[in-house]
């Protein structure tokens, strides 16, 4: 099977008006036939955007369909927006919002209840890498997501694997790094479902510039990126586009 590569833009909480119309313009004048390019702003930003080669995201969902919950932001409200992709539990809502792995999984799913498809974050500190422990971390995170996702629902979301100590830090897991840990993701989605490693796509986020893009997407088990800082330059987001294919 081959996986068609991805790449995402996180803008978090960047990003303006303005930018999102030059961003829209000149993304449309390239046609990305070989790889699906995601743009995710803030919420507010999304209705702006004019999509036709690219789709857009949210950041984050609530796990919640409706009611009391002050500032948050439902799947259905995403998609009334023009969302097609939601990010759910970047390592800055699980530190900055103290999401667990298992909110992390509740949103997962709101997101496919809402047709949604949910890039969901993995990933390790730099204490949990010290102490060797990163196949057990990563592994809790995604074995939370199998404990409420069926196989099926499994197989409709991307993965992205995003080392804490290389978020917007410039230090990128080196391609053999990286490989290490999509590797093991994989095998974790064999264990499930043969054809679940077959068909998931498993990005990498953390740091990625356009000249470090097409080496790590070069790696077996990388369909793609997750991509911060270099997402609000549209001439380096699209080389990185570009380093997908
Ligand atoms: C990781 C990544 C995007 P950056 O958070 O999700 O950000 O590319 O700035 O490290």
């Amino acid at each position: 099977i081959k996986r068609t590569p991805m790449v995402a833009g996180n803008w978090k909480m960047n990003g303006s008006r303005s930018l999102v119309e030059s961003f829209s313009d000149t993304l449309n004048t390239h046609s990305f036939k070989e790889v699906d390019v995601v743009v995710c702003p803030p919420s507010g930003y999304l209705s702006f955007f004019v999509a036709e080669t690219f789709d857009t995201g949210g950041q984050d969902l609530s796990a919640q369909d409706n009611g009391a919950h002050t500032g948050d932001m439902s799947g259905t409200m995403l998609t009334e927006l023009g969302a097609r992709y939601v990010i759910v539990g970047h390592s800055e809502r699980r530190e900055n919002h103290g999401e667990s792995n298992e909110l992390v999984a509740d949103k997962a799913l709101k997101a496919l209840d809402n047709k949604l498809v949910p890039i969901i974050c993995v990933g390790e500190s730099l204490s949990i890498r010290e102490q060797n422990k990163v196949n057990d971390f990563v592994g809790a995170q995604l074995a939370a997501v199998f404990d409420v996702l069926t196989t099926e629902q499994v197989s409709k979301c991307v993965i992205a694997y995003e080392p804490i100590w290389a978020i917007g830090t410039g230090k990128t897991a080196s391609p053999e790094q990286a490989q290490e840990v999509h590797a093991f993701i994989r095998e974790t989605l064999a264990g499930k479902e043969k054809s679940l490693a077959e068909k998931t796509r498993v990005l990498y986020g953390g740091s990625v510039k356009p000249d470090n893009a097409a080496q790590l997407f070069a790696q077996p088990d990388i369909d793609g990126g997750l991509i911060g800082g270099a997402s609000l330059k549209t001439e380096d987001f699209i080389a990185i586009c570009q380093a997908a294919i």
